[in-house]
């Protein structure tokens, strides 16, 4: 998310630290790279021209030039404003009671109002709520069938209508389902078109006086840059929007554009669509989102993907097996498994402290087939292999490195690697054995 940018004003921020002294000039020189950085990004010239000077006015304003460690100072000046025009405070949706709640998602055509549907109401249902979701684009019979195939794929009943039936009636009887089934919240999917235009607004509105929604969110793509801004006063000149959801996140190009869609529109940012997948979804945190740009990393996000992605049983088995010295392929494999459902690598190593300079370098190595070169390998090897890879001679190895459409070399580095962790694995678990906590199991 929002690489090209990030790394500027990282690179801008540990010059900034690096620095003993700064004066007024030094901090002049930064600001001016930090406000190429935000222009290139694509963000909003008028949201640009006030961060630079309020951060400008800040600095001088409360005399840190002076003060001890002021390039430090500068940097948490710059991140506090990132978190302003990104909203400040995170956007809670509001699902209260006596439901059900409405959530109406409306969108130019394409910008990801299906897909974001689905996913919200997959959220939604992790989260604890029950959720129905609502087919109410009636105008392309593909996009009924669209929402109907992802809704049974995370799980959430879907909601149509017969045919010839109106949007707004389709979403009357959603909610009197969902009264009847004791749903407390109802996604509704809209139709989108290419430009805004009347009908498509009158149709909107229409849907809005009927469901009274609780919240009425804006989809649109990241991609289209500052196109999206404009779509969104657009659309907010005739619609009560109460939040955005913004797609296409994981495109690089001109997400900067998205960072100002907040501060042109006052509209807040609820949710991020990171990718096709439909676990590609996040709440919209400014905090988080300023920490990542400037390198700082997102733990919180990161343990939050590992405990959804996770099955804690299966976790719970691999610490016992790697505490009895039992970790085998197997595990390994599974672990890989879980790791994969966390999410594109290097979106996931940019989210450590300190590490966001390799996220390229690691989702490289990823698309570079080694993860899946390793996951080929051990597909290759019987059950028994897999659970004794000592046992895996000259013979064996020819015929794994054959079976994996990989060579020799490369099966004979995965088996010295695992050993080694084995072996470290042996060293943890022992140091356990002696502390009493993990017996080891006898000939180990
Ligand atoms: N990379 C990426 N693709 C996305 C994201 N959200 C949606 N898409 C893709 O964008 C395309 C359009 O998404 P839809 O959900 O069908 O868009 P829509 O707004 O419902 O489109 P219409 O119903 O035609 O108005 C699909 O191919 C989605 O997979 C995202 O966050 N990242
Ligand atoms: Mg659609």
């Amino acid at each position: 998310m929002l690489e090209t940018l990030s790394t500027r004003l990282q690179a801008i921020a540990s010059r900034l630290r690096g620095q003993a002294r700064l004066t007024e000039a030094d901090l002049d020189a930064a600001l001016r790279d930090v406000r190429l950085a935000l222009l290139e990004a694509d963000v909003n010239f008028r949201v640009v021209k006030t961060f630079v000077a309020r951060v400008r006015e800040r600095a001088l304003g409360s005399a840190i030039l002076d003060g001890v460690r002021p390039g430090h100072q500068v940097v948490k000046l710059v991140q506090d404003e990132l978190v302003e025009i990104l909203g400040g405070q995170r956007h809670v949706v509001k699902i209260e009671a006596p439901g059900p709640a409405v959530i109406l998602l409306v969108g130019l055509q394409g910008s990801g109002k299906t897909t974001s549907a689905a996913k919200l109401a997959a959220r939604l249902h992790r989260d604890g709520h029950r959720p129905l979701l609502v087919a109410a684009d009636v105008y392309r019979p593909a996009a009924v069938e669209q929402l109907v195939r992802l809704g049974e794929q995370v799980g959430v009943e879907v909601v149509t209508g017969g045919a010839g039936n109106a949007p707004v009636a389709i979403a009357a009887a959603a909610i009197t389902a969902a009264q009847r089934g004791d749903a407390d919240v109802i996604v509704v999917d809209t139709a989108g078109r290419q430009h805004i235009d009347g009908p498509m607004m009158t149709g909107l509105e229409s849907l809005v006086s009927a469901l009274r929604p609780a919240e009425s969110l804006l989809v649109v793509d990241a991609m289209t840059g500052q196109d999206a801004v404009r779509v969104a006063e657009t659309f907010l000149a005739s619609l009560p929007l109460t939040g955005l959801i913004l797609t296409k996140m994981d495109g690089d190009a001109r997400g900067g554009a998205a960072l100002s869609i907040r501060s042109v529109t006052g509209v807040p940012i609820a949710y991020v669509g990171t990718g096709e997948g439909m676990d590609a979804f996040e709440v919209f945190h400014p905090d988080r989102l300023a920490q990542r740009i400037l390198g700082m990393g997102d733990v919180v996000t990161l343990v939050e993907r590992a405990q959804a992605a996770m099955d804690s049983a299966e976790s719970e088995r691999t610490a016992q097996q790697l505490l009895q010295s039992r970790f085998t392929l197997e595990d390994f494999a599974s672990q890989l498994r879980q790791v994969k459902r966390m999410g594109p690598i290097g979106q996931l190593v940019e989210m450590i402290p300190g590490a966001a300079g390799l996220a390229g370098a690691a989702q490289a190595a990823v698309d570079d087939g080694e993860l899946r070169r390793v996951e080929a390998i051990i597909d290759s090897m019987t059950p028994t292999e897999r659970r004794e890879p000592h046992l895996i001679k000259a013979g064996r190895r020819r015929r794994i490195a054959a079976g994996s459409g990989t060579s020799v070399a490369h099966v004979n580095r995965l088996l010295r690697q695992f050993e080694e962790m084995q072996k470290l694995v042996r060293q943890l678990g022992g140091a356990g054995a002696r502390r009493g906590s993990a017996p080891r199991l006898p000939g180990r």
